[in-house]
């Protein structure tokens, strides 16, 4: 049916057998050459799909609009399809694999009639990596295929190592009607398959990222004990030279890829830090033959919420989408240029918003409220290779050394800024109970407090008791396991106001943390809930706060905790006998801790 660049013979059938339903007119494989990239690209403006900026001030860049009610990832239509319910567990949607093979049957049956059908073969992790997976990606929409150029290692080094006959994961993409009565998002961990079709949202149909990188990752991972985590990588130069890398989970909203590449605040810059960017979103970690946890970020290009991006929340950010940048939702300027809320700069007096529709500022729906320039949720896809901090070790195979796992959410009340867990098992814990409340910008009850274990629960593929499960048996298998920490920069005073300033003066608390890790630090107060810095630890130069502020960021209120210990526990049992006996008897710990 197709002339294939390949002799890997279940790559080919697949392709004929997948192109065969969906009917398109053509199917064109990707090569990764700039010369395919251009002509694709050229192809995408002519038809509409994207729009050149100006090519003098935003060079190589393109603005992108998604249908309006295609804006985010849909997670009640997302779906981890496994023989048995109970392997996808309480936290994922679960349909069966024939049934969810059915319905979508239906949807991609002739899809992409009159359309071309691209063949991405993809790496996660750099190719050839022992840590990397390999993707096929077949796709109707010429903005998946550019964005996939972007966020992975696409082409043809990816099909030379598939060889004749090594193991991808099967991902079926279509925009189809882009209907979201006929959009789902299906995993099918046993079958190393994945289908979406009806979105054009990246979280929907990049595949290699959530889908991949996470829900089917974190189901291989287990089975092939490694670690899939919805984590950023840092490294910290530390003054005398040394690099510690760090990994961080937090949910969305909470400045996962801000701290990825902050700029350190002055005083710690003349003592000598300095930060590496490795990865804002995703880390696959492994026990390598030293004992120690190695990390990778199997991504090659960054997926950034534009809106509250400018120079003071993150400049290196700023400088990264200059140029060769995609942008999904954004304002665009008179002059060609992209703008949205929260960016640098004065507020431009015209525009044509997110919809397409012309724009001013100032102006209201019919409901009285604001009609922004930019989607709450417009994206920037850029290569991590525009970071000016990004690590030199990015492609190397073997990742970096992990010495501290932070967990972090925000929490107005309750968590201190920082706080350390007396061992690998009450980390696990610490993790598993991660929450945090909702924003003002966030449908539901402002300060209503969500679970969100590792900041996975949307992104686990399977049942997430296994998962802590595996977290423990992970712990067991490290000679040299990393420490584990809890960060919340989000504490507020009785007004509402934030105590800490969060931004590039979190690196003090990271300071703290490494120091902790090189046992740098003589001790630490010893509190229920775990280890918490003596105030005079954490390097205050040339930071101003109000006296008593640290004081307060430090201090737990052991009422407070109690009344959360419930909500754990009402999160826990829902698990039912799979939870892992070790979390309940840490609940039960830290309860008699906190009722002494
Ligand atoms: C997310 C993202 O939704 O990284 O977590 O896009
Ligand atoms: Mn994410």
């Amino acid at each position: 049916m197709t002339k294939s660049p390949t002799h890997h013979k279940k790559l080919i059938a697949w392709v004929n057998k997948m192109a065969r339903m969906c009917q398109p007119e053509e199917i064109v494989w990707i090569d990764g050459s700039v010369e395919q990239k251009r002509k694709l690209e050229e192809e995408a403006v002519a038809g509409g799909e994207l729009i050149p900026l100006n090519q003098d001030l935003q060079p190589d860049s393109f603005l992108h609009r998604t249908s309006p009610d295609d804006v985010a990832r849909t997670e009640h239509l997302t779906f981890i399809c496994t023989k048995k319910k109970h392997d996808a567990g309480p936290n994922n949607n679960w349909m069966s694999p024939q049934s969810a093979y059915r319905k979508a049957r239906i949807i991609f049956k002739g899809a992409m009639k009159g359309r071309v059908m691209y063949v991405i073969p993809f790496s996660m992790g750099p190719v050839g990596s022992p840590f990397s997976k390999i993707g096929v990606e077949l796709t109707d929409s010429r903005y998946v295929v550019l964005n996939m150029l972007i966020m992975t290692r696409a082409g043809e080094a990816v099909l030379k190592q598939l060889g004749v006959d090594e193991e991808f994961t099967k991902c079926l993409h279509s925009k189809a009607q882009l209907d979201i009565n006929k959009r789902l998002i299906l995993h099918f961990p046993q079958d190393n398959t994945i289908w979406s079709v009806g979105s054009g949202y990246g979280g929907n149909v990049l595949l290699g990222k959530k889908c991949l990188s996470l829900r089917i990752a974190s189901y291989i991972a287990r089975r092939e004990r490694w670690m899939a985590e919805h984590m950023l990588i840092m490294g910290v130069e530390e003054p005398n030279g040394q690099i510690k890398y760090v990994a961080a989970a937090f949910p969305s909203a909470c400045g996962k890829t801000n701290l990825a590449m902050l700029i350190p605040p002055e005083g710690l810059k003349k003592k000598g830090y300095r930060i590496w960017t490795v990865g804002d979103d995703i880390s696959w970690m492994r026990v390598d033959t030293d004992g120690a946890l190695w990390a990778i970020n199997p991504e090659a290009g960054f997926f950034g919420v534009a809106p509250g991006t400018n120079s003071k929340s993150n400049a290196n950010m700023v400088e990264t989408i200059k140029k060769n940048t995609i942008f999904t939702n954004v304002l665009l300027k008179p002059d060609g240029t992209v703008w949205w809320e929260g960016a640098d700069g004065e507020v431009p007096r015209q525009g044509i918003d997110w919809r397409g529709e012309a724009w001013e500022p100032g102006r209201a729906d019919t409901n009285g409220k604001p009609v922004l320039g930019a989607h709450p949720n417009s994206r920037f896809t850029v290569p991590i290779a525009n970071c000016p901090s990004a690590s030199f070790r990015l492609e190397q195979h073997h990742g970096v050394p992990i010495s501290a796992i932070v967990f972090g959410g925000r929490r107005a009340h309750l968590a201190p800024i920082v706080y350390e867990s007396f061992n690998w098992q009450h980390g696990v814990f610490i993790g598993s109970a991660m929450a945090s409340e909702l924003t003002a910008a966030q449908v539901g009850k402002l300060g209503q407090v969500r679970r969100d274990p590792m900041a996975m629960l949307p992104f686990c593929g399977y049942n997430m008791a296994h998962y802590f499960r595996h977290w423990l048996d992970m712990g067991k298998r490290m000679a040299k396991q990393p420490r584990i920490f809890h960060v919340n920069w989000f504490r507020t005073d009785p007004h509402g106001k934030f105590l800490w300033p969060g931004f590039g003066e979190n690196l003090r608390i990271l300071e703290w943390i490494l120091d902790r890790c090189n046992n740098k630090i003589e001790g630490a107060v010893e509190t229920p809930i775990g280890f918490l810095p003596k105030a005079g630890d954490i390097d205050m130069t040339g930071l101003d706060l109000p006296h008593g502020t640290l004081e307060k960021l430090l201090t737990i209120n052991n009422e407070e905790w109690l009344e959360e210990l419930k909500k754990i526990k009402e999160f826990f049992k829902q698990f039912k006998k799979d939870l892992p006996e070790e979390l309940w008897r840490e609940y039960e710990s830290l309860k008699e801790r906190l009722e002494k």
